[in-house]
């Protein structure tokens, strides 16, 4: 039987170029995008699409039952700087969603889950360079707590109810077609859209604070490919490490103007320098690479390359 695949928070930074994937491996009509947001005229012509408040488990059941919903990839959270204005509702939002699926899931509704992790769940306590896959966790944000804490619940939700959840850890993402909202890292596509109208760019993060980061194309092949690794390759439960590559907003201003001479960055830094500092400066994924291959394509000058060749 064909997989039928539900995608929550489809019209989000990561939705929007997971959809399009998915429907080009899987079939148009096998993917249903739902969201809060009601996407473009042009989106909905292009297959199945419901929209969705993650939080209502009765109406989220309906869809899962009405479209015989086999996969679900629940990417719908509020994001750390979001969460750190509004502490409980960035909590209910991240939890409460993921405990009506992991519900759903446990009493056989569907049959496979993926919950998005994030650097965010390590701490000021984490080793800051190449940080391993098991470590001290001891994430100082809302948004980092309830990453911690949701791995926790999908690993408990797997050991004790066969529930088969898989998760990343996901690096700051840098994308063309959906701009994020609320994160501490999106100064790094901020930075593209205003080098691409060849104006100058304000970073709120100092110019030191490196971060890891991946080009969305890489974080899509790294979410498909851990939903479909045979099971008994995917050995951990909680969400795994992958990076790319890492860079501060020097680095990054300096790959810029490789491509455009001209571009220009000063500094304004607000309290999401202080989010950063208490996050990884990079990544050891070399857990992911060994249980189910996972590599990434994108290096930083092929990303600054590609994102300014689109938004240009
Ligand atoms: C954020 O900055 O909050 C996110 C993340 C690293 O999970 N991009």
């Amino acid at each position: 039987m064909s997989e039928k695949i539900l995608v929550l928070g489809s019209s989000g930074q990561i939705g929007t170029d997971l959809v399009e994937t998915l429907r080009n491996n899987y079939g148009a009509d096998n993917v249903i995008a739902s969201d809060l947001r009601q996407p473009s005229a042009e989106r909905l012509a292009q297959g199945p699409f419901e929209t969705l408040n993650a939080l209502d488990a009765k109406a989220a059941f309906d869809i899962i039952k009405k479209h015989k919903v086999s996969q679900v990839y629940h990417l719908v959270a509020m994001l750390s700087a979001t969460a750190e204005k509004m502490p409980l509702k960035g909590w209910d939002l991240n939890m409460q969603s993921l405990f009506n699926f992991l519900e759903m899931a446990r009493e056989k509704h569907f049959k496979k889950m993926y919950w998005p992790s994030s650097i965010a769940a390590f701490g000021p306590n984490t080793p800051r360079d190449n940080t391993p896959q098991l470590t001290v966790m001891d994430p100082g944000t809302v948004y980092g707590i309830s990453k911690l804490a949701g791995e926790l619940w999908c690993e408990y939700y797997f050991k004790k109810y066969g529930v088969d959840t898989r998760g990343l850890r996901y690096p700051g993402l840098i994308s063309y077609k959906t701009e994020p909202g609320g994160g501490t890292t999106d100064y790094a596509v901020d930075i593209f859209h205003k080098a691409a109208k060849d104006q100058d760019y304000t970073c709120y993060l100092g110019a030191d604070s490196s971060l890891p980061m991946m080009y969305m194309p890489d974080a899509i092949k790294a979410t498909i490919g851990i939903m479909e690794a045979p099971a008994e390759q995917v050995k951990i439960r909680t969400s795994y490490n992958v990076g790319a590559f890492s860079f501060n907003p020097e680095e990054l201003a300096a790959s810029i103007r490789k491509e455009k001479p001209n571009f220009k960055m000063d500094y304004n830094i607000d309290s999401r320098n202080e989010i950063a500092k208490g996050w990884p400066s990079s990544i050891d994924d070399s857990v992911a690479r060994e249980h189910w291959n996972w590599q990434p394509e994108f290096s930083l000058e092929a990303m600054v390359k590609d994102m300014l060749k689109n938004l240009s």
